[in-house]
């Protein structure tokens, strides 16, 4: 499914980008189930709106990861130690970041992200902020392996994935991503991942759909990216958002649904969808203790810690790539 192609982004300039666009979208619009890769939802418009989403009453993740990583400095110092390479999966973000490497005291900070600009951006607010400490920004696709600076190779390596991104991945492409940023890291590394946690449906759906409506503007962007730079027609009046737990794959499922028969063009393709039919837009999994640990352990990585925030609904894992000695 398309879904699945999830930031699988190889592609570096725009016309490239244009096409893997269009290809996407046109081969999600002609499956049964419409679908089209999580990705696409982050135009600068798209990033704007996530930014917004991360301060909604109703969107606890940001809140809660940011109290784990408050809370818990004195406990990350102890277990990962000073003089890592922390590396990070994403090009940061302004809060987070600097909460994590204020306190374990690291060598250097070596930030992964395709998006170039966000990434010197985020770079040089980082080396204001530690000034005594060597940033190395490389821009690339942490999907797949890569090569760190010659600066790091000889140092311990922290991965930082923060924000339970690693939910918008379906199990295959999760685990494909977590062998790979262990290939990145090297054998004797940690990992540092946030894991959002299975709770109430009730409380998992108001976050995705908030009462401000910003959810679903991030969600009908989509639309109106599609419309404007794939020449589509698609009626936006005639979507409405969704955000519903299912409980069976223990995801949040982001839908665009049509709110009356709908017939339009995109790239020169016609397609229709009939009233209460569904474009898949994204997907948030939620873990327990148990489907966290196994996610991990088929990476290639072995839980040696967990944070909760103090009302249990979001987790930070530390992990290690060591694997341990038992039967096969
Ligand atoms: C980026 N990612 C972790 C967000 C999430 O919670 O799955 C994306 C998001 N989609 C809607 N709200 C937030």
């Amino acid at each position: 499914m398309a879904q699945e192609k999830w930031l699988n982004l190889v592609e570096r300039d725009a016309s490239d980008l244009d096409s893997a666009f269009r290809d996407d979208v046109l081969q999600g619009l002609s499956e049964p189930q419409k679908a089209v890769p999580a990705r696409w939802l982050y135009d600068d418009v798209g990033s704007r709106l996530f930014e917004d989403i991360t301060d909604l009453p109703e969107y606890y993740p940001t809140r809660a990861e940011t109290e784990i990583l408050t809370a818990r400095g004195e406990e990350f110092r102890a277990l990962i130690g000073p003089g890592r390479a922390v590396v990070e999966f994403g090009s940061g973000s302004s809060v987070k970041t600097p909460l994590l490497l204020g306190c374990i005291d690291p060598a250097t900070y070596v930030p992964l992200d395709i998006a170039g600009d966000f990434l010197r951006a985020a770079a040089a607010e980082l080396s204001a902020k530690f000034p005594g400490m060597p940033v190395y920004p490389v821009e690339a696709d942490f999907m797949r392996q890569v090569a760190l600076p010659d600066e790091v190779a000889t140092l311990p390596k922290l991965g930082f994935f923060p924000g339970s991104t690693i939910g918008n991945m379906v199990a295959r492409t999760a685990v494909d991503l977590l062998r790979t940023m262990r290939a990145t890291l090297g054998e004797h590394s940690q990992l540092l991942i946030g894991m959002d946690l299975i709770k109430d449906p009730a409380v998992l759906e108001a976050a995705y759909d908030d009462a401000a409506g910003i959810t679903a503007e991030f969600n009908l962007n989509l639309a109106r990216r599609i419309n404007r730079e794939l020449g589509g027609t698609i009626p936006l009046d005639a979507l409405r958002h969704v955000a519903r737990w299912n409980d069976a794959f223990a995801r949040i499922e982001m839908h665009l649904e049509a709110t009356r028969p709908i017939a339009f063009e995109v790239a020169r393709q016609r397609f229709a969808m009939k009233k209460g039919e569904t474009i898949h837009t994204e997907n948030s999994h939620k873990f327990s203790r148990r489907s966290a640990t196994t996610l991990l352990l088929a990476g290639g990585w072995t839980p040696l810690e967990r944070w909760f925030d103090q009302a249990e609904r979001f987790s930070l894992v530390l992990a290690d790539a060591t694997v341990p000695r038992s039967a096969p």
